[in-house]
């Protein structure tokens, strides 16, 4: 591209970049000017295979005519409504198509703008539910360690990533954590589910016995937690959660911002697991990532909950100016399209037994402890350098950069999550890059 450069900007300090090695990043920077279905193009004008569908994500590829087309349609013609009190047609359509798609029981849909916006509103109406309903005890909310569940106060606070909690102060009251399931010692290079661990779910026993049942409104876990590596849950283990939440009249949120549209080669986690929660959280792939949009679908038993006060009155004091805008919901409404004639959301199991023996090949390169897989989601653990933790795999990041692969890292743990329209030629690619550079980097 010859005039690449000339989109450089001039200066990069004014913009303090989220979750970045700021000073590394501005001292050599990777900047996408462009991209198209699998690719990106940098601002040097290199072609870079997208592994990990932009952040987990782009499902459709990028830029997709129908949701570029929907977007710019729908700016003309209404570009934004009030959310509060007012409406517009397609929000309301589209609720409809997500209650189509998702597991049955999942009946209403509250839209927000982000994962982290989605999980904050899927903690109130967890709480506010059980307020309706003459049960205020139930206030203590219980996460899991390694759990992400976005950045805001809710979130980390039911979240388990300690460097995104440690700097924040008290957080929220009345939270207890569950253990997280990763275990390489018994699990190492498992595909597909691990064998070990489904006793884990008992520890929900534990904190239920000892807080006391009365006490608590909503259990919230990743069906497959992603952003700390790609954890994938035991067999069973997802099932002996809803029986313990069930038996004990506590919610069950799935946080599906990963796992939701296609990525587990099924519409949804809870479709793959078999095991529908009360509430499922969702965000990224609705809009295929081009339009931030998040949408929370609840049970009609927590809607219906709500409807019982005058009906002139708010029956829930939660919204944001952006809930359901209507340029967010044409690019979703296409996004859905986009997925249904290409056959996106169970493309990923037609392609998972392929994906997964290619990255298993991987077994045996240099530093190389664990590898899983489910669904179009991969995970390579290296071990790390020691005294010097991320090091190994954010060297691995930036080697595959150069080389023309966008992978994503996380401690020392490479996750993959290729757009779902990734054909067998470009996994097999994929996979030779990050053998190459395995075997390039200390
Ligand atoms: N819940 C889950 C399970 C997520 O994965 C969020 C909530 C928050 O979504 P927003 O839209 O507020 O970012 C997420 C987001 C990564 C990575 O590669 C993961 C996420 C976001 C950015 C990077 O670790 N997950
Ligand atoms: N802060 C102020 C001062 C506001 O007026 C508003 C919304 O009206 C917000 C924050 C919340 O913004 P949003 O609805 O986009 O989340």
């Amino acid at each position: 591209m010859s005039n690449s450069t000339a989109v450089m900007p001039n200066d990069l300090s004014a913009f303090w970049m989220p979750f970045t090695a700021n000073r590394q990043f501005k001292k050599s920077p990777r900047m996408f000017v462009a991209a198209k279905d699998m690719h990106y193009t940098t601002s040097d004008g290199r072609q870079v295979l997208d592994g990990t569908a932009g952040l987990w994500c782009v499902n459709a590829g990028h830029a997709r005519p129908k949701i570029v087309e929907a977007i710019a349609k729908q700016a003309a013609e209404l570009d934004y409504a009030p959310a509060f009190q007012m409406g517009h047609p397609k929000a309301f359509e589209l609720a409809n198509r997500l209650v189509d798609i998702a597991p049955a029981g999942l009946d209403h849909v509250l839209f927000t703008n982000s994962g982290s916006e989605s999980v904050e509103t899927a903690l109130k109406v967890a709480l506010a539910y059980h307020r309706v309903k003459g049960d205020g005890a139930r206030s203590r909310l219980i996460g899991r360690e390694r759990g992400y569940h976005g950045v805001n106060f809710g979130g980390i606070s039911v979240g388990g990533i300690v460097t995104n909690r440690k700097m924040f102060g008290t957080l929220l009251g009345g939270v207890d954590h569950m253990p997280h399931t990763h275990n390489i010692a018994k699990n190492a290079f498992t595909k597909g589910e691990p064998q070990h661990g489904t006793e884990l779910a008992d520890e929900l026993e534990r904190i239920v016995t000892l807080h006391d049942a009365s006490t608590i409104a909503a259990v919230i876990v990743e069906p497959v937690a992603g952003s700390t590596g790609v954890l994938i849950p035991p067999v069973g283990y997802l099932k002996r959660l809803r029986e313990i939440t069930k038996k004990h009249g506590i919610l069950l949120i799935f946080d599906e911002v990963i796992t939701g549209y296609g990525r587990l080669g099924t519409p949804f986690g809870a479709d793959y697991f078999g095991v529908t929660p009360d509430i499922m959280v969702t965000a990224k792939g609705l809009t295929n990532g081009v339009i931030p949009m998040g949408a929370v679908l609840v049970s009609a038993e927590i809607h219906d909950a709500f409807m019982g006060g005058p009906e002139h009155v708010i029956e829930f004091f939660h919204g944001y100016t952006y809930s359901g805008n209507p340029v967010a919901s044409a690019a979703a409404l296409a996004t859905l399209e986009t997925y249904k004639d290409e056959g996106l959301l169970t493309r990923g199991a037609e392609l998972a037994p392929y994906f997964e023996e290619a990255l298993h090949s991987l077994k045996g390169e240099p530093h190389v402890i664990d590898i899983r897989n489910i669904g179009l989601v991969g995970a390579i653990e290296l071990d790390p350098i020691a005294g010097q933790p991320t090091k190994r795999a954010f060297s691995a990041f930036l080697a595959a950069y150069e080389s023309g692969y966008l992978i994503r890292t996380t401690g020392d743990i490479i996750a993959l999550s290729p757009p779902l329209i990734i054909s067998k030629s470009q996994i097999a690619e994929l996979i030779d890059g990050i053998r190459a550079v395995l075997r390039s980097i200390a």
